[in-house]
C-alpha cells in the first residue's frame, strides 16, 4: 500500500480540494511517424485500421519536441505516479493502486455531434493514425501544487482535423468513461458522472493543446488517465480530463463536472493566473511536487506567449478560474 505522508506545504485536503468542498456540503517526428504507422500497419497483411496494443506500445519512446522548454527539473515518476487526482478511483491523492482496475483495452473513442461523420474509433487505430512526439510540460493544479511531466502523444489539432468537425461546431466536449463496476468512485451518487470537460475549437487548435497517450517514455499508466487524456498546461489541472471515451462537437458551451458542482469556484475557462485567488486560497505560488519548495505561479502557467492571443476580446469573460 502506498502511504502518503502529508508535506508541510500541502493544504489539508479538506480545505484544498474542490471535491471536499462538495462532500462537506453534502512536425517534427509527427508526419514521418504517421507515415511510418501507415507502412507498419497498412496495406499488406491486415486491414488499414486494425492496429494492436502491442504495436502502439512499441512506438515508445516518442521523439522529444524541443520547442517547449522548462524553468525547472522534471518531476520524478516515483512522485507523480502516486499522487494523482482521479475521482473515479477515490477522493484522496493515493489512488494509484485502485486505478489499476481501469481496463484500457478494448477502448473505443466515440465521436458525435457536429461532425462530418459520427464514428467509433479503436484507441490503437487512432494512435497509429496520429503523429507522435514527446513534450515536457508544466502542470498546475487549482489546489496550488504543480509538477513537470514528459508527456507523449499528439497535438489536439491533429485529432480535430482528423475527425472533421462541421464549421458550425464551436466547442469540443469530452467525456470520461462511465462504468461504476470498473470505477468505484462512480458509485458515489453525489457526483454528476461521467467527468466532462470542454474547450473552444480555437483552444483545441492551439499548438499547446496536447492529447496524451504516454508519459515518461512509456504507455500511459492507468492512474494518469490511460489510455487517452488531455494536457492543457496553461489551464488549471481539472481541465485536463482523463480516460476520454467520447468527443462531441457542439455549438453549446460544455459544463464540466466541477463547474456543474460548484460554478462559483470552477468555471469554463480556468486559465492560470497568480493574481486571481481561488475563493478559498491564494493562487500566487505553488508547491512543486517532490521539491518541498514554493515558486511563484506564472500567468497562463508560463505559457502566455503561446495562448494569450486566444483570449483577446474575451476580457469580459471570467477567464481565470
Ligand atoms: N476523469 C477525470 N479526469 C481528471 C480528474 C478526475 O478526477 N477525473 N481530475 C483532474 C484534476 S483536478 C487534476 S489536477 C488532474 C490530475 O492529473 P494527474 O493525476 O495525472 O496528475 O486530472 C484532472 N482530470
Ligand atoms: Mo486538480
Amino acid at each position: 500500500m502506498h502511504y502518503h505522508r502529508r508535506q508541510g506545504w500541502e493544504l489539508p485536503e479538506n480545505t484544498a480540494t474542490p471535491e471536499h468542498l462538495v462532500m462537506s456540503r453534502r512536425s517534427l517526428l509527427g508526419g514521418a511517424a504517421a507515415l511510418g504507422g501507415g507502412l507498419l500497419l497498412g496495406a499488406s497483411s491486415r486491414p488499414a485500421l486494425a492496429a494492436t496494443q502491442a504495436e502502439t506500445d512499441a512506438f515508445h519512446p516518442y521523439v522529444r519536441n524541443p520547442a517547449y522548454t522548462l524553468d525547472r527539473a522534471l518531476t520524478e515518476e516515483k512522485v507523480t505516479s502516486v499522487y494523482n487526482n482521479f475521482y473515479e478511483y477515490g477522493t484522496s491523492k493515493s489512488i494509484s493502486a485502485a486505478a489499476q482496475q481501469l481496463n484500457v483495452r478494448p477502448w473505443v473513442l466515440k465521436v458525435d455531434g457536429m461532425v462530418e461523420k459520427p464514428r467509433e474509433i479503436g484507441i490503437d487505430d487512432l494512435m497509429a493514425a496520429m503523429p507522435r512526439e514527446e513534450r515536457l510540460y508544466r502542470f498546475r493544479c487549482v489546489e496550488a501544487w504543480s509538477m513537470t511531466i514528459p508527456w507523449s502523444g499528439f497535438p489536439m489539432k491533429a485529432l480535430v482535423d482528423y475527425l472533421k468537425p462541421l464549421s458550425s461546431a464551436k466547442y469540443v466536449r469530452m467525456e470520461t468513461f462511465y462504468d461504476p463496476k470498473m470505477a468505484p468512485g462512480q458509485r458515489a451518487p453525489f457526483y454528476p458522472w461521467p467527468y466532462v470537460e470542454g474547450v473552444t475549437i480555437e483552444e483545441a487548435a492551439n499548438d499547446l493543446a496536447f492529447i496524451v497517450t504516454g508519459a515518461y517514455g512509456k504507455p500511459l499508466a492507468k492512474q494518469f488517465g490511460a489510455p487517452l487524456r488531455l494536457a492543457l498546461p496553461w489551464k488549471y489541472g481539472f481541465k485536463s480530463i482523463k480516460s476520454i471515451s467520447k468527443i462531441t462537437f457542439t455549438d453549446k458551451r460544455p459544463v464540466g463536472l466541477w463547474e456543474a458542482l460548484q460554478s462559483s469556484e470552477y468555471g469554463f475557462w480556468a486559465n492560470v493566473n497568480p493574481e486571481v485567488s481561488h475563493p478559498r486560497w491564494s493562487q500566487a505560488t505553488e508547491n512543486v511536487l517532490g521539491t518541498n519548495t514554493r515558486v511563484p505561479t506564472q500567468l497562463f502557467n508560463g505559457y502566455a506567449e503561446h495562448v494569450a492571443g486566444l483570449y483577446k476580446g474575451l476580457e469580459k469573460e471570467r477567464l481565470w478560474a
